[in-house]
This record gives C-alpha cells, structure tokens and sequence, in this order.
C-alpha cells in the first residue's frame, strides 16, 4: 500500500488497484471546502494513474459523511460545490463505491447515492435529514433518492427526515449489502469485479412507477407533522419532478430551492437550534468529571408522572424499582407502566420482543427498602413540601451512601427538600415533562449543594433517556415555567388591557404555536394554578397588577377543558367562544375603569415574545441558565414554541 495525501483531510491508500481514499475531518467528516476539494484531487489522480482501476470511498472514526458543514451556511460558497463533486462521481469511468462506515446524512448520503455501489455497517445512520435545517438536499438527494427507491419512499425519508438503519436502506435499496465484521473488505471485493462498462449510475434510471394513492397519502403525512414549514413541502415538490423530469432540470431546479430556502429565516432559525441542541447539557468544569455508574433506577409513585419516567428508563435500559403506597397501588402502578407499553406496541413504535424486555426489567413494590439496590431514586409524588421532605428524610436512611436522590418537583424549592437529608450533595432536581416517556425536554436542577459528579450523573443518565437535558439553578418554576408565567401574565394583561383570549390565541397560533395560552390553559386545567395564586395571596405585593379574570372563571366553576367551560365553551369538546366569558373579561376592566384598547396580532405576537425575553434576561443575569440558547429548547421543547422560529430569545434577535 502506498499513502496518499489530497487536501488536509482527503488521504487515500492503493491496494490490489483499488484506491481507498478515507475522509478524515472530525468529528463527523462533514463535507467542508477543504474535504470536497481533496475529494476532486483524488479523482484527478485516478483518472490520470493507470493503476487505479477502481476507488472505494469511507471515513474515518465513526461517520462516512456527516453532511454538508452547517457552519458553512450563511458565509460566501467556497468552490467546488458539492453537486459538481457529486456529479464528477457517478459520471466517473472507473467503479466508484461507498464503504458507509457510520452516518451517512445529508450530503454525505448524496455522496454515496452517487457511487455506483454501497455497502455499509449494521449501525450506519442513513438519511437526507435537510428539512431539519429548513432546507431541502441541495446535492441531488431529491433526485436521486427517488430513482433508487421510488417516489413515496423518498417522501417518507425526505419530507419526514427520517434516519433509517442499514437493514432498512437494505430492504429499500438503498444500499447492496451490509456487512457484519470486514466492510472495508467487502466493499473491495465487491467493486473489484465490476465492469466500468456496465456501471449502473443512480442520475440514470428511471424512476420506479407508482400509485398516484399511495404518493399522495405519504406526502400527506409527512406534511402534517411539517405544521407549515416550507422545507418539507419543497422536498414534496422536488421528489415528485423528478419522476416527470430529466435529470438536469431536477437539479438545477433542487439547487434553486436549496439556495432559496437556506438564506431563509426558517433556515437560520433552525441552524441555532441546531447548534443550541449541541450546546445544551454542557457545563463548564463539569467535562473532567466522572459520573456515578447508573444501572438500577427507583422511582417512587407510579401515577400519571412516574410511569412515564419509568417506561423512559426502561427504553434507556435501566432495571426499575417503582414503590407505591401500598400492594394494590403497586399492582396498578404495574399496569400503568405495561399500558404504556402495550401503546407502543400498538403503534409500532416497540415490538413484542422489546416489550417483554423491558416487563423483566421492571418490579413495582410496595416494600421501600427495596430501593437500597438503586443507584438513583427519583421522587415522582404529589408536589407537596412536607410530603416531599418526609419522603426524602426516610429515602436517605434507606438508600446506598453514593445513590444519588431525584427529585421531580416543579414549583417547590429543591435546597429546601435536600437540606432535609444528611447529605444534600447527592440531590439534584430532575424536572421532567408529561408525558414524561414521550417529551424530549429534561430540565436538570443543579442545587446549591448539588455535587459536580451527581450533576454530571445526572445528565449522563438523561442522554442515555434520550432526552434533551437542560441545566436550571434554582427557582420559582425553573427555566421553563418561570418565563410561561411571565408569558401567562403578560397575556392576562392585554386581555384587561383590551385584546380577547380568541385574538391572542389565533396571533399566536399564527405564528407557529400548536396552541395559543388561552386553549392551554383550559387544556390543562385552571384549578392548579388558582390554588397556587390563593396560596400566594396573603404575600402578595397589593402594589402589583392583578388580573382577576381567571379567578372569575374558576369561581365560575369553569376550570378548562375538563369541565367542558374554561376560558372557552367546549360544546362537543370543540373550541368555541364564549360570549359568558366575553362578558366577564368587559366586566373586569369595566370595574378598573379601563378603556379597552384594540391590538393587532403583530402587536400581541410582539408583546408577548418581549415578556418572554425580559424573564430569559434575568434569568440569564441571575446565572439560573447558562446560555440564551438554552432558554430557547426550553421553550421550544417544553412549550411548543415554534422551531422554525427558533425560540423567544433568538427570535427577538433578529427583529
Ligand atoms: C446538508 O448536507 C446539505 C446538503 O444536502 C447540500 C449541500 C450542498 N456540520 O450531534 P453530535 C458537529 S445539510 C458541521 O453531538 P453525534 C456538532 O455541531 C447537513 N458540524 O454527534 C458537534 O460539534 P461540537 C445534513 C456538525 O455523534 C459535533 O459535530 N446533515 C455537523 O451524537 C458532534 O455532533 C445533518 O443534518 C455538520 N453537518 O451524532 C446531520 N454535524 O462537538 C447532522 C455535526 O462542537 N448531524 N456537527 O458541539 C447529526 O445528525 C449528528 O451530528 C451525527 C453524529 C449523527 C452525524
């Protein structure tokens, strides 16, 4: 073997005439102008050595291509561009093959649909995840892809950005075969025989035919889930041409889209969430610090909450101890749990095989002293002080010295409940969301006394949960229910001031929410939060605005969705306005003498997204989270705050 070198991080070896060349640009070989100029490098030289009668393409450490490099959107295009690279590749007169040695995403998987042959390792990632980004594949994916494995498959990949498994890219055709223990090998051997000749170039076929049904019932899909992104109904359109149109005019017309949508806002938005995601969970400090071994997790209170969190770590792998009050709740508490994995099931999302799995990994015990085998306990009971403390006074006498305490409140203070136990290092604040088995966000609370490594376990464990974990100091609701309140007050006010909860809910659904606050609030029920608000009253500053309305509504027996009345009428559980409540909110500002004043949506989106950014501010400038960026997936994850938007603090960026 003779070593090559193209560009920094373009090498290649010969061997037995087949030039290898790996790309090497960590971490995740993303096509950078450097790699794509190396790649046209090595074609120059084999096209020119006569002993190169074959090129095997693969990467280095644990991707083929990550992509396109993101940090390359938004600064001025560096030559070659990827679609000519692509295109030298399949046009190639010698057998061109991609060894997929891991993620091939985006135009890493264009790279590869462009070789004339495909192998790859049981766990390659593949995927043309652009849509993610607000953009479309802008290096022939939407052409290509489609030729391979026809138009509704494509769809499906594209518009949806699904990542499949090699198996599947197998069975779809993506790729010609998958290799267990040598793909390196395999792929060498496979190529060496081929005839340049007879090369089957993917720019050439034909698109497979196919119910114009079926495409439109995929495309249906898929866009559903895109709630108005213009991406994925690109995607949609370009897939679509390229059963109706030659290969070049797809192209140029998928770069036009491509250039189009990646200088978008959409686009932009979505690249800081992108990077927000890679950020978050990163303290500093903390990367030297070894976390705690996790194996067994006890959880106790297997109600709405707690089987969530349960059916969670089940799918992370941990063995699970729930203890409920007594044996009657801990069988119910069992059920819970086996319901929630019996949905799965039903909805394809889990097989039988993995649902027994995950049954032997669990017991639910009325018997506490159980939880001395676990390596972290998580409190999921009902959100009381004393209730809370007590639990955590007796946890400490049973638990192991290095198990670390959990506990999943949402309003009460967590220094309170760990200066309770004997050693309130080992208590962090693990804030999840319900659905706690289906919602990505995880707001980790690092207490005053919290130690580096049980904060550090703590997020180790919620990566392995497959969450999004963000860290929150502590105070009143956290990150995310902190800036909601203030997002709930200002809201209030300008229903005194003079907008009506259907205007405020229609601006903002308008602008990307799935819901306005109003129909949340009455989703989730008013009652809550009243209780809280009559609690607060004694204490409260009588100098501060106070809206009464909500009040008004409960008083009313009207506590949302529930009870069929809240801040709407639900006549057959649909949304409608209801003039009772109309009457209410006049009655209100009529009692401060307020003169109602009207509000355009802009005017309300506006409002609204500066109450969130002032609360974002302080809680910045209290050092409660550690980055803007953070705020943003907290609302994002947690409050449906559209992701093409980009989160509150980023969105007021750029107005
Ligand atoms: C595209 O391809 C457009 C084309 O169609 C057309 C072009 C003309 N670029 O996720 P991780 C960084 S669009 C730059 O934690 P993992 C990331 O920021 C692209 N950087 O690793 C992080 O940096 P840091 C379509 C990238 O092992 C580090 O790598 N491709 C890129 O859990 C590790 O990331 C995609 O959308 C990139 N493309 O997962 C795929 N990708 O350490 C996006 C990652 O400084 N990438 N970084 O925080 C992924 O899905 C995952 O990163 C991957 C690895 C599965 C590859």
């Amino acid at each position: 073997m003779s070593a090559l070198r193209f560009s920094d991080t373009i090498s290649a070896a010969l061997a037995d005439g087949i030039l290898v060349v790996t790309i090497d640009n960590a971490p995740v070989n993303a096509l950078s102008a450097d790699v794509r100029a190396g790649l046209m490098a090595a074609l120059d030289h084999a096209e020119k050595d006569g002993g190169v009668k074959s090129i095997v393409l693969t990467g280095a450490g644990n991707s083929f291509i990550g992509g396109a490099d993101i940090k390359e959107f938004g600064k001025p295009p560096v030559e070659p561009h990827l679609p000519d690279v692509i295109a030298r590749i399949e046009a190639f007169a010698k057998p061109v093959a991609a060894s997929i040695n891991g993620a091939a995403l985006g135009g890493g998987l264009e790279v590869a649909l462009a070789c004339h042959r495909r192998h790859a390792v049981p766990s390659a990632k593949i995927g043309l995840p652009e849509v993610k980004l607000g953009i479309v594949p802008g290096a022939g994916g939407t052409q290509r892809l489609p030729r391979l494995i026809g138009v509704s498959a494509a769809i499906d990949m594209i518009a949806g950005a699904r990542i499949i498994s090699a198996s599947e890219a197998l069975k779809l055709g993506i790729v010609d075969g998958v290799s267990e223990s040598a793909l390196l090998a395999d792929a060498m051997a496979d190529i060496k025989g081929l005839d340049a000749s007879s090369l089957r170039r993917t720019g050439a076929l034909s698109v497979p035919a196919a119910p114009i049904e079926t495409i439109e019932k995929t495309a249906a899909d898929a866009l559903r889930k895109a709630r108005g992104q213009n991406a994925p109904t690109e995607a949609v359109r370009l897939v679509c041409l390229a059963a109706t149109t030659p290969l070049a005019e797809g192209l140029a017309e998928e770069r036009r889209t491509f250039i189009m949508l990646r200088d978008s806002e959409e686009a932009a938005a979505l690249r800081h969430v992108f990077f927000a995601e890679r950020a978050a969970g990163k303290v500093d400090g903390l990367e030297a610090v070894t976390p705690r071994r996790i194996e067994t997790v006890g959880i106790v209170g297997t109600g709405l909450m707690g089987s969530g969190i349960a059916v969670s770590a089940l799918n992370g792998g941990y063995r699970i101890i729930g203890v409920e009050q007594n044996i009657e709740a801990a069988e119910k508490g069992r059920e819970r749990i086996a319901g929630l994995l019996d949905k799965a099931v039903q909805s394809g999302r889990l097989d039988t095989a993995g649902r027994e799995d995950r049954l032997g990994r669990l017991s639910v015990t009325a018997d506490m002293q159980q939880l001395a085998q676990a390596d972290i306990v998580i409190e999921a009971v009902f959100d009381d002080l004393t209730v809370k403390t007590e639990l955590f006074q007796r946890l400490d006498t049973i638990i192991r010295a290095d198990a670390i305490l959990a506990t999943n409140t949402s309003y009460l203070d967590p220094d309170v409940i760990a200066a309770a136990t004997a050693r309130p290092e080992r208590v962090v604040g693990l804030h999840f969301f319900s659905p706690a088995h289906i919602m990505r966000l995880l707001e980790v609370v690092d207490c005053k006394e919290t130690a580096p490594d049980v904060l550090a376990s703590a997020l180790a464990f919620a990566k392995r949960l497959g969450k999004l974990p963000i860290v929150s100091g502590v105070t009143e609701g956290f990150i995310g229910n902190r800036i909601f309140s203030a997002y709930r007050r200002e809201a209030e006010y300008m229903v005194e001031d003079g907008a009506l909860p259907q205007e405020i809910d229609a601006a903002l659904e308008a602008y990307g929410f799935p819901m306005g606050p109003f129909a949340v609030f009455d989703m989730a029920g008013l009652e809550i939060a009243w209780a809280r608000r009559k609690r607060q009253a004694a204490t409260r500053d009588p100098s501060e605005r106070y809206v009464v309305i909500a009040d008004r509504l409960c008083e009313a027996g009207r506590f949302g969705q529930k009870t069929g009345r809240g801040w709407y009428a639900y006549p057959e559980g649909k949304r409608t306005v209801d003039p009772e409540v109309t009457g209410m909110i006049e009655a209100a500002r009529a009692k401060k003498g307020i003169v109602p004043k009207r509000f355009t949506a802009e005017e309300i989106v506006a409002g609204l997204l500066k109450a969130m950014v002032d609360e974002g501010d302080a809680l910045l400038s209290e050092g409660i989270a550690a980055r803007a960026s953070d705020i943003d997936l907290v609302m994002i994850n947690g409050y449906g705050f559209p992701s093409s938007k980009g989160g509150p603090m980023f969105a007021a960026g750029r107005r």
